[in-house]
């Protein structure tokens, strides 16, 4: 009776008492072959996720890891699938940018019986069992929307008000979208002058983000003072809109932003948005670091945060030059 080499390896590993991740790093270094990592994407909705994915892949190849890539097109049904696919085909680790925070307990528990190592990145999970992932990698959702909230309250410091806000939402359910609505909240709510007069999902897609505020524009005209968008795909369509409706965004409009991606930094160098909070995509090289410490049986820390910071309109044309994404 022949056995597969992952079983013999695994009945090595339960003799000598091995936790997961030393059979992971036991598997891969005994067997010296190239990582396999399974990456599931949210989709390529926007600016910001195409420049992610390009650094997952670039990284990837850099680090000699084997890369299985799968684009969920914003569907957490075709996420869970794609990372079916990867325990199927035994990857050593699986990392996955979480569509919405809600509904992952059942595949990661699968992931985990299959004792394949999980990593997140980009967004976060509502779970309570924090074992079903190793670490998260990716930036801090609240603190970029208090950084939105703060500047907000900077601009207006010498205005009464009061402050009309259109705020355009991002994914329904997602992390970036509740936190960044959230971060805002907590800065402003105890400033009355401040009203967020229109809420709704733009589903960071600059088509989202432009049919969304053409609504409002229907809706409340002039009375917008401020445009609070999650991300710079739905603040550029919001300033074609506001445009076409013959309003003048960065000027009787104040348009706040986040991603920091090249459009926003072309919008801000020609007066059309006001402020963006950096949220950086470039997420590559740390995610492949993670995944060779994994498998080498190496702790990780469970979150590790990207550096980032606010550009104001004032920087945006000397700045543009040096911007990656
Ligand atoms: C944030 C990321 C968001 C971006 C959007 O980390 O998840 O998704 O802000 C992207 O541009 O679509």
């Amino acid at each position: 009776m022949t056995i597969s080499r992952r079983t013999a390896l695994r009945v090595i590993a339960a003799c000598v008492g091995a936790s997961t991740l030393t059979l992971a790093a036991f598997s891969a270094q005994a067997q010296d072959r190239k990582i396999t990592l399974g990456f599931a994407q949210v989709g390529a909705e926007s600016a910001w996720r195409t420049a992610n994915t390009e650094s997952v892949k670039s990284a990837a190849a850099d680090a000699k890891i084997n890369l299985k890539f799968s684009d969920a097109q914003q569907k957490q049904e075709n996420q869970i699938k794609a990372i079916r696919s990867y325990i199927a085909q035994k990857v050593d680790v699986i990392a996955f940018s979480p569509v919405v925070e809600s509904g992952w307990e059942p595949v990661l528990l699968e992931a985990k019986a299959a004792k394949i190592p999980v990593i997140l990145t980009d967004r976060n999970i509502d779970v309570k069992d924090k074992s079903l992932y190793v670490t998260m990698i990716g930036s801090d959702f609240m603190e970029e929307g208090r950084r939105g909230g703060r500047w907000i309250e900077d601009h207006y410091k010498n205005d009464k008000g009061p402050v009309n806000i259109a705020e355009l939402q991002g994914t329904v359910g997602s992390a970036p979208a509740n936190d960044r609505h959230s971060g805002l909240i907590e800065v402003i709510k105890n400033d009355p002058k401040f009203k967020i007069i229109a809420s709704q999902s733009g589903d960071f897609t600059l088509a989202g983000g432009k049919q969304v505020m053409e609504a409002f524009i229907k809706t409340y005209g002039n009375k917008i003072n401020l445009v609070y968008a999650h991300n710079d795909d739905m603040a550029l369509g919001a300033i074609q809109a506001m445009e076409e409706a013959g309003m003048h965004p960065g000027k009787d409009v104040t348009v706040v932003s986040f991603d920091a991606t090249k459009g926003g930094f072309q919008a801000m160098a020609a007066g059309k948005m006001n402020v963006d909070v950096e949220c950086s995509p470039l997420l590559g090289p740390q995610l492949m670091s993670a995944v060779k410490d994994v498998v080498a049986g190496k702790p990780l820390p469970k979150r590790i945060l990207t550096e980032e910071t606010v550009f104001p309109m004032s920087v945006a044309a000397q700045t543009l030059p040096t911007r990656k994404y």
